[in-house]
């Protein structure tokens, strides 16, 4: 079993997208290790985004993620990084397949609902980002 941490990012959280989005990741298949309603601080966004810190989007990158509460969540499944971005879809939601979290709830490129580690070094970076050991089961 391996596992990924997702972000249901502002967005989808203000407009009532949570309990639905949860909803699609259980239904494929991947099993809640931890989850939480949180807000990231200013400095937590930086640290969490520090990769994207020269691109143009950064700063409305870390405005976005700190305008209101997330879900966070570690997700185990086989194969779980690669199967959760299929379940995600593309990070441009114009170019997000059908039925894809992204093109049932994103809004743009930035605005887009959801966050999937991108490797399993990286999974387990942020899951230990966003969680301690007393909050997995
Ligand atoms: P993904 O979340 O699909 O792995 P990344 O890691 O390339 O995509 O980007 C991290 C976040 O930065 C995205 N989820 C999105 O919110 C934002 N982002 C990425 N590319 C752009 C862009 N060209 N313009 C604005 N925001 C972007």
């Amino acid at each position: 079993m391996s596992i990924t941490l997702t972000m249901i990012k502002p967005d989808a959280v203000a407009d009532g997208h949570s309990g639905k989005i949860i909803d699609m990741i259980i239904q494929a298949g991947f099993k809640i290790q931890a989850m939480k309603l949180s807000r990231l601080s200013k400095e937590k966004a930086e640290e969490f985004y520090a990769i994207h810190k020269e691109k143009v989007f950064f700063g409305e990158l870390i405005a976005f993620m700190t305008e209101g509460p997330i879900v966070a969540a570690i997700l185990e499944k086989d194969n779980a990084v690669a199967d959760f971005r299929k379940l995600i879809g593309a990070t441009n939601p114009e170019k997000a397949d059908e039925g894809t979290v992204r093109k049932l709830f994103a809004k743009n490129i930035e605005r887009n609902a959801i966050h999937g580690s991108d490797s399993d070094e990286n999974a387990a970076i942020e899951a230990a980002f966003h969680f301690s050991g007393l909050e997995r089961f």
